[in-house]
């Protein structure tokens, strides 16, 4: 019985992106065969996945001896070097958009929130791998706590540092945003979060790759449409190098 329910719910999911395909194939834009290609590929990958299916989790045993840090490797601005110096007193992570109670959460905060700790293994394009023990309040908590209205379609990460001149920013749809495995970290392997890899707060969205876990985190942002943002694109290297905004692993 519920290997039928499976079964009816996986072809409707691959019609639904069958579907979605030909009608942005079809479509007057003229869209580049990568994007659509893109299209099916998130399909399918969510018909494969299941919307709750989760991503492998590792033993202690398992962590890499070192994480390394790509891209930016801190935060170019004074206020940021006095912060991580003092343990991070000031800084905020408003939670803002299309919610009912936007937040603006300490550190404290954060941690005061019921936590996660997942071990989990990140996957860069430019290919490199490392195993790290994360810890964090799941997103959907912070969503919860602030009311995210229903016109919400995406949530958008806002980060301190710049890349190449450019703000780095990155976004998700809802089913990542709820996603259990979907977290804002604040220690990596126990330890207070270090600065190449985000301190003092960063997203952890298991099932994407690495240039979707946005580091030095200052905002989350629900929205309805990422028309508006940057270039359009929904992230950094989506905007600049054209990488997928779907970044299933
Ligand atoms: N704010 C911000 N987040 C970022 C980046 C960045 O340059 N700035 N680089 C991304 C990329 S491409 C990768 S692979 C990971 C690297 O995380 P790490 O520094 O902890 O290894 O962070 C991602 N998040
Ligand atoms: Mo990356």
């Amino acid at each position: 019985m519920a290997d039928i329910k499976r079964r009816s719910l996986l072809a409707g999911l691959v019609a639904l992106g069958a579907g979605a395909c030909s009608k942005i194939a079809g479509s007057e834009t003229g869209q580049s065969l990568f994007e659509t290609a893109e299209g099916w590929h998130r399909a399918a990958h969510r018909a494969l996945a299941g919307k709750q299916g989760l991503a492998p989790e590792y033993t202690r045993a398992e962590r890499s001896p070192t994480f390394k840090g790509n891209g930016s490797v801190t935060v170019d601005s004074d206020f940021y070097r006095q912060q991580l110096a003092g343990g991070f007193p000031e800084w905020r992570l408003m939670v803002g958009g299309l919610v009912e109670q936007p937040l603006a959460l300490s550190l404290a905060d954060v941690r005061a929130l019921p936590q996660r700790t997942q071990i989990t293994r990140h996957d860069c394009v430019e290919g490199w791998s490392a195993i790290g023990e994360w810890t964090g309040p799941q997103l959907s908590a912070l969503l919860d706590a602030a009311k995210v209205r229903k016109e919400a379609n995406f949530i958008l990460f806002r980060c301190a540092d710049t890349l190449y001149g450019n703000a780095y920013y990155e976004s998700i749809d809802m089913v990542e945003a709820y996603h259990p495995q979907t977290i804002i970290a604040h220690a990596l392997n126990g330890e207070p979060l270090p600065e190449k890899n985000g301190a003092p707060l960063r997203a952890r969205i298991e099932r994407q790759l690495g240039y979707k876990q946005a580091k030095y985190l200052t905002g989350i942002e629900a929205v309805s449409s990422l028309d508006d943002v940057g270039l359009g694109k929904g992230g950094f290297w989506e905007d600049y190098a054209g990488y997928q905004w779907y970044a299933g692993v």
